[in-house]
């Protein structure tokens, strides 16, 4: 291995347990393509882009995607040559159930199940989640996440999954960020339905949490050998400063983005100030009486962290038009921290010690419950200029970000986190929702056109870490 020398002109010798879980995530829309082949539904993604292509970044859909669908075994192959030890992918709900409820689509069911054996095959663990933004189209036309019964729809969807591949899957996801669709759909008008409604976006976050629950409990009751957890993408909230106002502004944000979700998947119970918020607002979701006994008993056994960049808060200083409908920032404003590190290719600010932060804090307040970095990532746009004459991309920059906060994962670790893994997102550069294919994220270039694929230096590199069961710099 190469030693690289750090400023100090020392180096260090970075080492994880050799039971690491080294991999990549990525998820079905994303990732699949086939998107109205082999018996699919359509999805609101399938939809939206139907209604709205100009939404797509370049009018790009999902409908090709990275193909995996049709090259699922050469994509296997790849990252089994990469090191991987463990893969996180999605199941598409409106692919197994085209309408999402009733009706199985056999020739999914074929399909996820020549997947999670070739995964296996390949010695690479499959970690598999049930939602990752998602919804059936048909599903969607009834409410979706606003409407109980499609919770009920989605508990039989995930009790039909882990009949189908549980004798294989051990460990399992409920949701990935499951924040996102409340504030993609129903606050700041990035995914479909482009609702902007604090009141109606509550009831969906409320709703998602309630079938997380019952999907625990659903899996308890199948008794199978595995675990099962959610991924959250817990943001860390920094104040601009110590003083009060600026640290209590940065408390709200911290419980209305990072606690609403943690507190009752891990603890089981939502934070007071939560509920005391929602109540001034109005906001409080319509419950049944037993739903809290429920949430309460089904938290999850398996955290995973998806950690991208800090989120910077500071004191509200302009008061809002009061004819202006409550929106979380009523309570504080965002700040940009001057001299911050930046992905000036996605505009993204970089602060590695974050996931150190989190996982301290899950270690000190949530029971240091298993868990592991889901997803971490550099989005690069233009990454094509970084391509050297062999073809390959020379992404220095990522091998440095995914360095840089091994790190810190390697210090909570010597600290004393349950931490067991990490994940980059994602394996192959891929389709990412509204951005499309504008921002690249993998170990693996995809040249649109031609669907090669080529790995990047980064993912020589990660092989490398793998094999030597960490780094030196
Ligand atoms: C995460 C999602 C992924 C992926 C990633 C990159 O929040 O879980 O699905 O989309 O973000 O996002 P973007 O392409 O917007 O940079």
């Amino acid at each position: 291995m190469n030693q690289i020398e750090n400023m100090t002109g020392q180096t260090k010798k970075y080492i994880f347990p050799t039971d690491f879980w080294w991999g990549t995530a990525a998820s079905a829309t994303q990732m699949e393509g086939a998107a109205d082949e082999a018996g699919k539904g359509p999805n609101i993604w399938d939809y939206w882009y139907e209604q709205e292509p100009n939404r797509f970044f370049d009018g790009v859909s999902a409908n090709v995607a990275s193909n995996f669908y049709h090259r699922y075994e050469e994509d296997i192959a790849l990252m089994k040559e990469l090191g991987h030890n463990s893969f996180r992918l999605s199941i598409s709900w409106s692919r197994l159930f085209p309408t999402g409820e009733g009706k199985i689509n056999p020739l999914a069911v074929d399909f996820y199940n020549r997947v999670i054996d070739e995964l296996i095959q390949a010695d690479i663990e499959p970690f598999v989640n049930l939602y990752h933004f998602d919804m059936p189209l048909s599903l969607q036309q009834k409410g979706g996440w606003e409407n109980r019964e499609v919770v009920m729809h989605y508990v039989d969807y995930a009790k039909t999954c882990f009949e189908l591949f549980g004798d294989r899957v051990s460990k399992w996801f409920t949701h990935n960020e499951p924040i996102v669709p409340v504030e993609g759909g129903y606050l700041y008008d990035f995914h479909y339905p482009n609702v902007v409604d604090f009141k109606r976006a509550v009831q969906v976050a409320y709703h998602s949490i309630l079938s997380s629950a019952l999907a625990i409990q659903a899996y308890k009751e199948a008794d199978q050998a595995g675990k099962i957890g959610i991924i959250l993408n817990l943001t860390p909230s920094y104040p601009r400063s110590q003083n009060e106002a600026d640290v209590q502004a940065a408390h709200l944000a911290d419980i209305l983005f990072n606690r609403s979700f943690l507190d009752p998947s891990v603890l089981g119970t939502f934070p007071q100030e939560l509920i005391d918020l929602l109540e001034e607002q109005n906001a409080l979701p319509v419950m049944e009486e037993t739903d809290r006994q429920t949430i309460a008993a089904h938290t999850v056994d398996l955290l995973g962290i998806n950690y991208y960049q800090p989120r910077r808060i500071k004191v509200k200083e302009h008061l809002p038009n009061p004819a202006a409908p409550f929106m979380p920032e009523h309570l504080f404003d965002y700040y940009e921290m001057p001299g911050r590190k930046m992905n000036r290719h996605r505009g993204w600010e970089i602060y590695e010690k974050g996931v150190y932060d989190i996982l301290t804090n899950l270690r000190k307040n949530y029971g240091n419950i298993e868990c592991f970095i889901s997803e971490n990532g550099m989005g690069v746009e233009g990454e094509e200029q970084y391509r050297d004459a062999d073809g390959s991309i020379q992404d220095d920059y990522r091998i440095d970000f995914i360095a840089e906060h091994l790190k810190w994962v390697h210090l909570a670790l010597e600290e004393g986190s349950n931490v067991k893994g990490y994940h980059l997102w994602t394996f192959m550069d891929n389709w990412s929702w509204s951005n499309a294919y504008k921002n690249r994220y993998g170990f693996v270039g995809v040249d649109l056109a031609s669907q090669t694929r080529t790995v990047k230096k980064s993912g020589h590199w990660f092989k490398q870490l793998i094999e030597d069961d960490g780094f030196i710099k």
